[in-house]
């Protein structure tokens, strides 16, 4: 059955409030020292060749800060003198010719809140000036060469070295500030989850006998696409979804093939969303499917259930490791004491990854600071048992966090091969058992959650098709 594909754009904000940003800048300064707080803004990157370049992507510290999606900007928050400055270039008349009219960069200033600015190599003057003075000069770990460069000319630190000599103070302040969502980026996100949604409905429909990996992952990506934003990360679309990572599209999928989906919304202003789901081409389970199904969606709700601020996120992802263990024990995969198992980390041969990170600005939120310092802090130490080691996020759960909740079970022939030859777990796992799964797959559910004052909601307006009865009435019935 082809239904006519509705054809609607949501137009969504593109900024903030100016206030939104001027607070923003006022606590960080208030949580900070002394000195001045650089924030580099990203410039294009070519593709291949110089003027043929990547979609601009705006750095998320200077989106959190300054809002303004425009490449080869920098700005100066100084500590101590209680200013914001944007460095940038005005156009000139050939960026005219070429790009239209421009707003300048004192009016764009002004739209976020910001009374100064400069041309960008007044930059090198301010910094300079500072350094002279003996004051500190923070900045977060850069992730492009290009930004490495510009600090290194700017500071005079050498390139390979920036990203050490971040400054573990503004990282620390920075996070306490985007970890804690606020109510304009509450509704955002709130708002972006549709597009999420149409995404993985999408790909749902298209899941039919002789559909190519491919074409559905193209039609999921032009879904982010037409709505004026793009990709939160590369989309993970395969039958073969035991490869966590999956980036390879190019089987034909046939009726019964359990199709693991999992893709986000970047939106305009640059907040993501992050889902997954997996779901039988043709829309039926076999029985098989659908008792393994059950157990990574009870493992799902059981976290939605549980996640209250005050709760550490390591004791969620340990709720949900005992409902995956309880559920193989049931069929018959393991066996023995499942809080031992758990405590032994057997259950990590079907889940071997953590079960959540932060969301925001970035998919894996704020990850390029050092995952340690946004999903630990000073609360908890790393665990070092393979499985649990992958866990992003673990410290304690406050209102206003945004954290994805993504179970799993995985059937990874090569792990299970080696877990049998080197008798790990050996007291938990039923090999002969989980060998008749080798050709089984992998099933992800994700959601994106909001930690609210006494529990937890999933964000958007509707959840995404989840039930083996939603998913039955939805998939491959056509665009
Ligand atoms: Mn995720």
């Amino acid at each position: 059955m082809f239904v006519a594909l509705k054809l609607t754009y949501t137009k969504y904000t593109i900024m903030f409030k100016k206030e939104v940003y001027i607070d923003r800048r006022k606590r960080l300064r208030a949580s900070m020292q002394e000195g001045i707080i650089l924030i580099l803004g990203n410039s294009e990157a070519p593709m291949n060749y110089p003027d043929n370049t990547y979609h601009f992507r705006q750095d998320s510290t200077f989106l959190y800060f300054f809002g303004l999606n425009h490449p080869n900007y920098a700005a100066v928050i100084d500590i101590d003198e209680g200013k914001d400055i944007l460095f940038g270039n005005d156009v000139d008349i050939d960026d005219i010719i070429w790009m239209g009219p421009q707003p300048s960069l004192a009016e764009q200033a002004k739209e976020v809140g910001v009374e100064l600015s400069n041309n960008f190599n007044a930059l090198f003057d301010y910094v300079k000036k500072a350094m002279a003075q003996g004051r500190k000069v923070h900045f977060t770990p850069p992730y492009r060469g290009a930004t490495m460069l510009l600090l290194e000319d700017l500071t005079g630190i050498k390139a390979q070295t920036t990203k050490a000599k971040a400054s573990v103070e503004l990282i620390k302040a920075i996070i306490a500030l985007r970890n804690i969502k606020d109510k304009y980026e509450i509704a955002h996100l709130d708002e972006i989850m549709a597009v999420g949604y149409e995404m993985h409905t999408t790909a749902m429909r298209l899941a039919t006998e002789g559909a190519h990996e491919q074409f559905i992952t193209g039609s999921v990506e032009a879904v982010a696409y037409k709505h004026g934003g793009h990709l939160s990360f590369p989309v993970i679309l395969s039958k073969r979804g035991e490869t966590l990572h999956n980036h390879y599209h190019n089987n034909t999928l046939h009726n019964g093939d359990l199709l693991l989906v999992d893709c986000g919304f970047d939106s305009p202003m640059g907040y993501a969303t992050d889902n997954t789901r997996t779901f039988p081409v043709g829309g039926q389970f076999s029985q098989k499917q659908k008792d393994v199904y059950e157990i990574v969606l009870a493992a799902n709700n059981a976290v939605k259930d549980a996640v209250k601020p005050g709760i550490m996120y390591k004791d969620v992802h340990l709720l949900a490791a005992r409902t995956i263990a309880e559920g193989m024990k049931n069929l018959g995969l393991m066996k023995g004491d499942i809080k031992a198992a758990v405590a032994s980390g057997a259950h990590a041969l079907f889940m071997p990854h953590g079960l959540g990170h932060m969301m925001g600005l970035d998919v894996h939120d704020m990850e390029g600071y050092g995952e340690d310092y946004v999903g630990y802090g000073d609360e908890i130490k790393r665990s070092t048992q393979f499985g649990t080691a992958y866990l992003r996020l673990a410290r304690e759960l406050k209102p206003g966090f945004v954290i994805t909740n993504e179970p799993g079970i995985y059937f990874i022939p090569a792990l299970m091969d080696k877990w049998k030859a080197d008798g790990i777990n050996a007291d938990f796992i039923n090999f002969d058992k989980v060998n008749e799964y080798r050709d089984f797959g992998g099933i992800r559910l994700e959601d994106d959650i909001l930690i609210t004052q006494n529990g937890g909601r999933i964000m958007g307006d509707k959840r995404i098709p989840i039930t083996a009865d939603e998913l039955s009435k939805i998939v491959g019935t056509g665009l």
